[in-house]
């Protein structure tokens, strides 16, 4: 696949509606996907940085992949550092509810350090974050594995043994490298579990020595990174410094709100914000839901809307949806409002970002899928828990008209065509949200503020 071509550009947007909408944002801001993931916060919270003095991540881990063209149309693709980094007057942290992979960790920022972007001292990480080990993704893995055709389609960067840990109360924080005294023996517990459960788990005194020793240099060299995160972001707060949250995955990967079992292991939607950074929900302000205009899921589980055929491989060439962090294939499918509606009321958006307008370009007609209904005809009245019930759901779509016009160099709202115009207000008016930004291109500049 060929990377798209990207204009340089400049870096401040000039539209007094660009302004206006930037300027106006709360001190404290979420930006938070409100789909199944991929729905190009990254891109957003990029371009947001350049007005935040921090930019947190509050939950999941590496298996988050936020993809980010910069001015010069340098491809950046973030897993565990913030996408704020880029920006290089932005203080970056990675709150108490991620999970930390130091190898994976040391590995992206020397990537960034070997493109010029220093870390060191702009980035911190809370010593409170669990640490995920090797062994979590081998669990993963081993998991993934049992359950063949049942399987959850995971990242297997280690996520859910990694938080299970952290609920079963067994875990290793990143406060416990500083004592490594008892760190070995707290390990041996995760790694004997473990061999325990899988009998193709390899474990012996030898790995587990190994494993210590490589944590023993870890732990010097992260320790410049080591703060408490949660007086630094209370502390930011008090002394009135601007602060985006940067959210990973999507409220439909929740693992309270999403398609369970096949989400993910943490708290996507806006109350992860307050449980994994350790701030107030009092000083939440704006929270900007990103929104695709067609919907994408990777892994397993219900997709309502899903398109098998043509138009859905048509989607998946046209958007490049391949996973940023497996390269897996990504599902396609029309825009579901009633799963958008449904994460509309747990987060309480105050604006919407739509992106990847430019994508539906030269359909003759797109799709909005408005309501679920049962076999029998019934309405369903809201996004089901049951599984059994979301996998046989029927759903009513409403159609409307398309454009055939190239909207990627488009930066005013009303130069869009009417019925491309007309797609985003139907959109505002279902779900009854007010569309501030759409995305018509994956570069900086490719954004119209509305
Ligand atoms: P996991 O690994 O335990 O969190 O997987 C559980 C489910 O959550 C989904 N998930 C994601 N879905 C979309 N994008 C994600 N990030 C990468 C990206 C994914 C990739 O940006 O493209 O590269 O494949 C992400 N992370 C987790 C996952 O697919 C499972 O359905
Ligand atoms: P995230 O996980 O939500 O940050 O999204 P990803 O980065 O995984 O996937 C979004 C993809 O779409 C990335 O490759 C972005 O560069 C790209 N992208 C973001 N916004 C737009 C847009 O408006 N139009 C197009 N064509 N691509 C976009
Ligand atoms: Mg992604």
């Amino acid at each position: 696949r060929a990377a798209p071509v990207v204009p340089a550009t400049a870096e401040e947007p000039t539209s007094a509606a660009a302004r206006g909408r930037l300027e106006s944002l709360s001190q404290v801001a979420g930006v938070l996907g409100t789909q199944w993931g991929d729905e190009g916060k990254g891109k957003l919270v990029d371009i947001l940085a350049q007005r935040f003095d921090v930019v947190a991540r509050c939950q999941g881990g590496a298996n988050a992949g936020h993809t980010i063209y910069n001015s010069e149309g340098k491809k950046f693709s973030f897993h565990l550092v913030p996408s704020g980094i880029l920006n290089e007057d932005t203080q970056c942290v990675i709150g108490n509810g991620a999970v930390v992979h130091l190898p994976g960790f040391f590995k992206e920022i020397d990537g960034l350090e070997s493109n010029g972007i220093s870390c060191e001292g702009r980035l911190l990480v809370s010593d409170r974050a669990h640490l995920l080990f090797d062994l979590h993704q081998v669990v993963d893995g081993l998991r993934e594995a049992e359950l063949g055709n049942s399987l959850i389609g995971t990242t297997k960067r280690g996520i859910g043994p990694c938080y299970s840990n952290k609920v079963i109360r067994n875990g290793l924080r990143v406060c416990d490298l500083r004592h490594m005294d008892t760190f070995g023996a707290k390990l041996n517990t995760l790694l004997r579990d473990a061999a325990l459960r899988f009998k193709d788990f390899e474990y012996d005194s030898k790995i587990l020595k190994e494993e210590v020793e490589k944590y023993k240099r870890f732990a010097e060299r992260l320790e410049p990174f080591i703060t408490d995160t949660v007086h630094f972001m209370n502390e930011s707060i008090l002394q009135k410094k601007k602060i985006l949250v940067e959210g990973g995955q999507a409220t439909m990967l929740d693992i309270d709100f999403g398609t369970y079992p096949f989400v993910t292991s943490s708290s996507p939607s806006a109350g992860g914000i307050c449980t994994g950074l350790g701030i107030s929900p009092r000083s939440l302000g704006d929270i900007i839901g990103v929104v695709k205009a067609y919907t994408t899921r990777v892994g397993s589980g219900p997709f309502p809307t899903e398109l098998l055929g043509k138009t859905g491989d048509l989607l998946r060439a046209s958007g490049m949806e391949f996973g940023t962090t497996t390269g897996r294939p990504r599902r396609c499918g029309w825009l579901d409002i009633v799963a958008l509606k449904y994460c509309c009321q747990i987060n309480g958006f105050s604006s919407l970002n739509l992106t990847k307008l430019d994508v539906l370009t030269g359909l003759k007609e797109i799709k909005l899928g408005i309501s679920y209904y049962t076999n029998d005809g019934n309405t369903v009245q809201s996004f089901p828990a049951d599984l059994d019930l979301l996998e046989q759901i029927k759903v009513k779509y409403e159609a409307l008209p398309g454009w055939q016009e190239d909207i990627s160099s488009i930066r005013d709202y009303n130069d869009l065509p009417g019925t491309a115009r007309r797609y985003v207000e139907r959109i505002e008016e279902l779900v009854g949200i007010p569309v501030h930004y759409i995305g018509v291109g994956p570069g900086r500049d490719a954004l119209i503020y509305k």
